[in-house]
């Protein structure tokens, strides 16, 4: 059988031979003491790029982004988040269990915000209602079709909530997807917020880690939210070794990752019964609806898989499909070519 093509998602890809040797190789102590030379500078190396007093190596996204929330906020507050992030679907109702927040989350087309549909939301705290705690959003906005806010759009939400006394959290699990699209620099597109975790385990490529970079202050209180979580690691060096190599080496790349998902999605496009608008797709993930093949998602999903090619059904109608560094061109035009077999269709269907 063909290789594998595993279009699931960007957090399955290995470690590459030179985060291996990192690995190997890296000078290691116990970070609880702050004695991890390899995370020290990691952390540092962070900092400087998003232009930050200080960062923060957490085990993962979602620890990242609650110990963000923790820190923010207070029990029985709101946080305002867009309907299809990660902190309301995807992190277990951490937020509640952990920091006692209810999240207040609001539709926005292609998951983008915008302050006129955030503002309506924000509640003061008053006899009957709690109050908003936090404002998150997230960029690239992964379950909305890794779509990329407009800097300014980020912006402006960012200074109008500061006018309102309130704190902005970036889920940047994929800024650095975000940037290379907007052909900015990730401290250009995050300036503001007051929080930002981003992961090395996503477009990156790293095989474990998440960072969150801010104030002093804030890294100060995140630290000890983080060994509340159970997030103190030791000799983390061992995976720090292996993120500093994902982010000195991989943003470059990250374009290809995006051509890839754009060849994929025009792809898709021709393949009668699958729906998805190709100039939609920014990033390196995509969404196809497939309600008019007559098969569930997941009865599609399952075909593709007989024939090796893994992509997840997320809604009854709909795959995501995510490209990295584990997938090439020949790859996708694989998933293609099986796609067209699998709906029974003449190969030359898709002529990409
Ligand atoms: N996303 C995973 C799944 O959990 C859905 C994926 O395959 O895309 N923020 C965003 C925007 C994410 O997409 C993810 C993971 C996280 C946070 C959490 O990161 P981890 O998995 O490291 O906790």
């Amino acid at each position: 059988m063909d290789k594998i093509v595993d279009l699931r998602s960007d957090t399955i890809t290995r470690p590459t031979a030179a985060m291996r040797k990192a690995m190997a190789e890296a000078e290691v102590g116990d970070d609880v003491y702050r004695e991890d030379p390899t995370v020290n500078r990691l952390q540092e190396r962070a900092a400087e790029i998003f232009a930050r007093e200080d960062a923060l190596f957490v085990p993962s996204g979602s620890m990242g982004n609650q110990v963000a929330i923790k820190v923010h906020t207070q029990p029985g507050e709101e946080v305002v988040c867009e309907e299809r992030t990660h902190i309301y679907n995807a992190e277990m109702a951490t937020m509640a269990v952990f920091s006692g927040c209810l999240a207040r989350p609001v539709y926005a087309p292609d998951g983008i915000l915008a302050w006129d549909m955030i503002e309506p939301r924000i509640r003061g705290r008053s006899a009957n209602r709690a109050g908003t705690g936090l404002i998150s959003l997230e960029n690239t906005s992964n379950l909305a079709g890794g779509s990329v806010y407009p800097a300014e759009v980020s912006s402006a939400i960012v200074e109008h909530a500061h006018k309102a006394g309130l704190p902005v959290h970036l889920d940047g699990a994929r800024i650095f997807n975000a940037a290379v699209a907007l052909g900015r620099t990730v401290a250009g597109i995050t300036s503001g917020f007051d929080s930002v975790m981003f992961c090395f385990s996503k477009g990156l490529g790293a095989p474990v880690g998440s960072m969150l970079v801010g104030s002093r202050q804030f890294i100060g209180e995140a630290r000890i939210v983080r060994k509340i979580m159970g997030g103190g690691m030791r000799q983390a060096g061992v995976l720090a070794a292996a993120a500093r190599v994902a982010l000195d080496e991989t943003p470059p790349r990250l374009h290809i990752d995006h051509e890839n998902a754009k060849y994929l999605a025009e792809g898709l496009a021709q393949i009668p019964g699958l729906n998805i608008n190709p100039s939609k797709v920014a990033t390196n993930i995509l969404f196809v609806d497939v309600t008019e093949t007559g098969l569930t998602s997941y009865e599609l999903s399952q075909r593709l898989a007989h024939h090796g090619i893994l992509a997840n059904g997320v809604t009854p109608r709909s795959i995501r499909m995510v490209t990295h560094y584990d997938v090439d061109r020949a790859g996708c035009a694989r998933a293609l070519e099986i796609m067209a077999l699998v709906l029974g269709l003449p190969h030359k269907a898709v002529a990409v």
